[in-house]
């Protein structure tokens, strides 16, 4: 389904086997060398939702190589079959051949437990507006998609499910965004997930080196 130009939801992307290799891969990550941990806001805040990163890492509002506001060491390397399954992505997305050129050199993992939450907001920290793949796993949740003028309405509420593909691209790649609400105990245990819910992001900084 498209839902505004260059956004594209892709349900059910991602088969039970995927889903739960990427589970195990995100576990893995979560223990370190940056461990998953809730990002400090430079306001006094705390986000409810655990992350960690890979190949940079995000600080609000800026990826740096080193966790410097964690434990100080360098985050994880991004690995290249990561990259393959984005270039997958948004072939599957925009078309076959859409993804050549795509090369993202950072992921976000996100962590939804509990009451977690994620407000509205645009994703401009990365210098390249090359798009973004979202990937969603374990409890389905209500993902809010915004305009590019303001955080407020007019919005489109979408459900996302385990498995689900998103791409945020073009006019999309600015939109404001969040995640209001997530269903608990929805997981469905084949996904790998036992309770809450992932999302992992692949952008291009457009950093290099
Ligand atoms: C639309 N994550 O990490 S994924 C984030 O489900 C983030 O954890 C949410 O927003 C999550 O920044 C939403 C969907 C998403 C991600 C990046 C976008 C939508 C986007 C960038 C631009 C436009
Ligand atoms: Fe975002």
């Amino acid at each position: 389904a498209v839902l505004g130009e260059g956004a594209v939801h892709v349900p059910g992307w991602l088969g039970r086997a995927r889903q739960r290799e990427l589970v195990e891969a995100c576990r893995e990550w979560a223990r370190g060398p940056v461990p998953m941990r809730r990002t400090s806001l430079p306001n006094g805040g705390v986000m409810s939702v655990r992350t960690v990163c890979l190949g940079w890492h995000w600080q609000p509002y800026r990826y740096t190589r080193t966790a410097g506001d964690v434990n100080g060491a360098r985050v994880a390397p991004f690995p290249e079959w990561l990259g393959e399954l984005g270039r997958a992505a948004v072939d599957e997305a925009y078309g076959a051949g859409a993804g050549d050129g795509y090369a993202p050199d950072t992921a976000l993992v996100n962590f939804y437990e509990g009451d977690a939450r994620m407000g509205m907001h645009q994703d401009k920290d990365e210098k390249s507006r090359a798009p973004v793949v979202s990937l969603s796993i374990g409890d389905s949740c209500v993902f809010r998609f915004g305009n590019t003028r303001t955080r407020t309405r007019p919005y489109t509420d979408v459900e996302l499910a385990s498995g689900d593909l998103f791409v945020f691209g073009g006019p999309s790649r600015l939109a404001f965004h969040g995640v209001p609400k997530v269903f608990p105990g929805t997981a469905d245990p084949a996904s790998g997930m036992r309770a809450g819910r992932l999302n992992i992001t692949l952008r291009e900084t457009g950093l290099g080196g």
